[in-house]
């Protein structure tokens, strides 16, 4: 590939260059999650405020590409408001940011290209004003190279401008795993549109890229669904809904900063909210979840709802739920225990036979389903073999799903289900996808990790500093390479960098929480 072999031979010839990812040498400049490979100097660059943008290659027109300069250039310069005289501006080293992107190809999902090299350096020869410069395949590795580059920046407060420590620069980059997601539930308390944003803003400083969005559950239904208008009559309030634009719109804020959004329609439980619009979707008054596999209507509306949820949700992975499902009432529902002996099915073969004719619904549709780790436990061997296994149970189910064939995600409520507030961070950061996977084309297979924000005990008023910063453990944990970041003492290796994220995610309005709650502050060294 030209941009590899561009930098493969860019690397070789800087033979001084040391690999130095996992050193921590008391310089200013703490990047996380931790790059692939990178190493640095000794020089101190300025940054010009009016720092502008050249874009190369096939990125010219692209908005992401412009959007994130932009938004890039405010949290840079955020304390440096005065411009500088044009005269002026041969003092700062760094004058421009020259972004190549070499695939004009912004199709963003499971797996698009997210490598960059970054080379950040003062300029000899004819030019003056140096140059910083990031190249990437695809304008989705030109984000994550924009992030980088703005952790690179910081303002000092003797010259009052932005400085670049330790350069030159060189960077090269790119993910462990291709899906590195992040729940949010907005069923059992509804999150206004701007929180939603501001937390996949936050996501793009991690580097997270997959905003799994389990829209819908028991407590709530807040979501329009233009085929089944009295659906959303199960939200809390008629002003705590998402309509069909909100989503669409939170889908598009989210790809203008290279993440994906996953929707999940948890079947057949958890779905008790489905009854407020259409009270026969329950078995019966009494029995009001798991919903009713004995009608016809129950699949025409989860068809219906996939139908209209196609439209706003382009990812290819879609969430079926599958979890949790307690068919104890199915049983004493008199019409349902008839169509049960009718179909010669028992409650666990009903359970089998909803989450399968779910599946092909979405499957009919284009996507791929992700089902929760119980659809597997109970029938691993007639799910469709597409299906991704998303582990949350604390049985290592990953390493017997990967076993079988099937694709997983690594969720594991021991450490990476945030609403559990007394997980530390060092053992969110400890919690490895891979632990026990050493086959290789298994080890393939673990597409990623996510951590879970169920909303049962938060809201808008804690949300941010609930998922901040444990997420960025995990964020670091499914970016950076595993050598980098298994070995050594983490209290030295990763724990100052993460108090440094962490108040630059302060200094960048987000409300993260303390790292820990019995660190004694220490002035960086
Ligand atoms: N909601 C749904 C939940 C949980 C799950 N699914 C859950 C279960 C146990 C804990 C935390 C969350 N609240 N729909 C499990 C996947 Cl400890």
């Amino acid at each position: 590939m030209n941009m590899k072999s561009s930098l493969t031979l860019l690397l070789t010839i800087c033979t001084f260059l040391l690999y130095s990812s996992a050193e921590l040498d008391g310089s200013l400049t703490y990047i996380w999650p931790l790059p692939a490979k990178s190493s640095s100097g000794n020089d101190t660059l300025s940054v010009d405020p009016e720092l502008s943008l050249a874009v190369g290659g096939k990125g010219g027109d692209s908005s992401i590409i412009k959007d994130g300069f932009g938004r890039y250039k405010k949290i840079i310069f955020k304390h440096s408001s005065k411009s500088y005289p044009v005269d002026k501006r041969s003092v700062f080293d760094i004058g421009i940011l020259k972004i190549v992107v070499l695939s004009d190809n912004e199709e963003l999902q499971l797996g698009a290209d997210e490598s960059y090299f970054l080379l950040v350096e003062k300029r000899n020869g004819q030019s003056i004003i140096g140059e910083a410069y990031i190249e990437a395949n695809t304008v989705y590795g030109a984000l994550r190279g924009l992030e980088t580059f703005s952790q690179l920046c910081a303002f000092d407060y003797e010259t009052k401008t932005v400085q670049i420590y330790k350069a030159p620069w060189y960077i090269v980059d790119e993910p462990r795993f291709a899906y590195r997601g992040l729940l949010l539930d907005t069923s059992r308390h509804y999150l206004p549109i701007n929180v939603i944003k501001q937390i996949i803003e936050s996501m793009s400083y991690a580097k997270l890229n997959v905003l799994h969005w389990h829209i819908i559950d028991e407590q709530s239904f807040p979501l329009e669904v233009p085929s089944y208008p009295n659906l959303w009559k199960g939200s809390y309030t008629k002003w705590e809904r998402y309509t069909v634009e909100d989503a669409y719109d939170i889908v598009n804020f989210a790809k203008m900063r290279g993440i994906n959004v996953m929707a999940e329609v948890d079947i057949p439980g958890h779905a008790e909210s489905w009854g407020a619009g259409y009270p026969d979707l329950w078995p019966s008054p009494s029995c009001r979840e798991p919903l009713d596999v004995a009608k016809n209507f129950t699949f025409d509306v989860i068809s219906g709802i996939l139908t209209d949820l196609r439209k706003i949700f382009p990812f290819g992975l879609f969430h079926l739920g599958g979890d949790e499902v307690n068919t104890d009432c199915w049983n004493s529902t008199s019409h349902v225990k008839q169509w049960l002996l009718d179909h010669n099915m028992t409650t666990k073969d009903a359970y089998q036979y909803f989450v399968l004719r779910a599946q092909e619904i979405a499957i009919s549709k284009g996507w791929t389903p992700v089902n929760w780790e119980e659809t597997f436990n109970t029938f691993a061997s007639k799910l469709n073999p597409r299906t991704i296994v998303h582990n949350w149970l604390g049985g290592g189910v990953c390493a017997k799903a990967v076993a079988k064939g099937f694709r997983c995600i690594f969720s594991n409520q021991g450490f990476w289900y945030l609403d559990h507030l007394d997980v530390p961070w060092d053992d969110v950061y400890k919690a490895e996808p891979l632990e026990g996977i050493n086959d290789t084309s298994m080890q393939d297979l673990v597409i990623g990790g996510e951590v879970c924000m169920w909303a049962e005990t938060a809201d808008t008023s804690v949300v941010q500093q609930t998922i901040w910063p444990r997420a960025a453990a995990a964020a670091e944990r499914m970016w950076s390479k595993r050598e980098a970041i298994s070995s050594g003492n983490i209290t030295l290796t990763a724990l100052p960098r993460l108090h440094y994220f962490r108040c630059l995610l302060n200094r960048r309005g987000v409300p993260a929480a303390p790292v820990t709650n019995y660190y004694a502050r220490q002035p960086p060294t």
